[in-house]
């Protein structure tokens, strides 16, 4: 396998590897077009050698007691390493890009509208968000499709305490998670790696599970930009790619959404996208992960576990062929 090396010391595998085809077509057409010049300024390249590894400027506290019903006995992820090895392609495609970029996001003022199938649509500024219920740290792993994983101090609550009361209608059968869209502060939209706004979505009955928290922090800090401030959805069973970062609606739909990977390429990244060793990736193996932290050459490889481990969640996929539904 070709490794490159990231400013950061961790070892990346070669893009073309870890990306649909489409998307490495697309990116290096991008690549080749900014070295042209026909991309205007700003790009990620420039901003990166501007700016000295802006590394979370504003941390601000954001401390939580662990529920221990969530507190995952493993050696937590180094903060520096969550912090810098981050899929966020709003910010660039690289996983080192949005350290550097995502500065500049401004995660304040910020306000979430929620809408569609609920008899309470509301718009919440950001603290009012925050208080709607006691914010939690738990302790969650979060695995990428690419093959690696990290374990992740976040704080947050339960979504389902957002879902009751906006009081969904019967018509409520799915929910969707939207992404800021907005150029002037998110440099990678610039480029058609994916459609924009990113989208995710979820079953209301997955979305009600009380594993699916509503993130507004990790590290006992407010989430650093490059890791979805001000809020994000983490889900610890479903593959990185699920929990959308920078929210700023959550629309509740009938019909399953459309979703930002499944857009960009359907027979690679279906809608459940559940962490599934039995289910390989197209062009590659599910069955084992390598934790970031743990790299270089003698690093082990971990076995991948079903729900990543997390089998509370089985029972809201009894019955389905998860083969098919991937
Ligand atoms: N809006 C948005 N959300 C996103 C992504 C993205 O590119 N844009 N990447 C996803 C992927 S692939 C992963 S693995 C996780 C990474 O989260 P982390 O950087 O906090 O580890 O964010 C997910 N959420
Ligand atoms: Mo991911």
């Amino acid at each position: 396998m070709l490794i490159k090396r990231s400013p950061n010391g961790i070892d990346l595998p070669f893009p073309s590897e870890i990306t649909p085809q489409a998307v490495f077509e697309s990116r290096r057409d991008f690549i080749r077009k900014m070295a042209l010049g026909s991309i205007a300024g700003g790009s990620l390249f420039e901003m990166a050698s501007r700016q000295a590894f802006a590394q979370n400027p504003a941390s601000q506290k954001l401390a939580a007691a662990t529920n221990p019903a969530y507190a995952l006995i493993e050696k937590k992820t180094a903060y520096k390493d969550a912090t810098t090895y981050n899929n966020f392609y709003e910010f660039g495609t690289d996983k080192a890009d949005p350290a550097v970029t995502a500065h500049s996001l401004k995660p304040r003022p910020w306000t979430v509208s929620i809408e569609g199938e609920v008899k309470k649509p509301m718009t919440l500024d950001l603290d009012s968000l925050m208080k709607l219920a006691a914010l939690e740290e738990r302790i969650y792993r979060l695995r990428c499709v690419e093959g690696w994983s990290m374990v992740i101090p976040w704080v947050g609550y339960s979504l389902s305490n957002l879902i009751k009361k906006v009081e969904p209608t019967g018509n409520a059968r799915y929910i969707e998670f939207i992404t800021l869209d907005d150029k002037k502060q998110m440099p990678g939209l610039r480029s058609p790696v994916l459609e924009w706004p990113y989208v995710e979505g979820l079953r209301l009955d997955e979305a009600n599970h009380p594993l699916a928290l509503l993130t507004f922090g990790m590290y006992g800090e407010v989430l650093p930009n490059q890791n979805g401030a001000p809020v994000r959805m983490v889900l610890p069973w479903k593959y990185g790619f699920k929990s959308a970062k920078s929210i700023v609606k959550i629309r509740f739909v009938k019909d399953q959404p459309r979703t930002a990977w499944n857009i960009a390429a359907p027979s690679e990244y279906g809608f459940y996208s559940n962490v599934n060793p039995e289910v390989d990736h197209p062009r590659w193996s599910q069955a084992s992960e390598r934790r970031i932290g743990e790299d270089g050459f003698l690093a082990r490889k971990r076995k991948t576990l079903m729900f990543n481990g997390y089998s509370e969640v089985a029972s809201l996929y009894a019955g389905m062929d998860l083969k098919k539904f991937y």
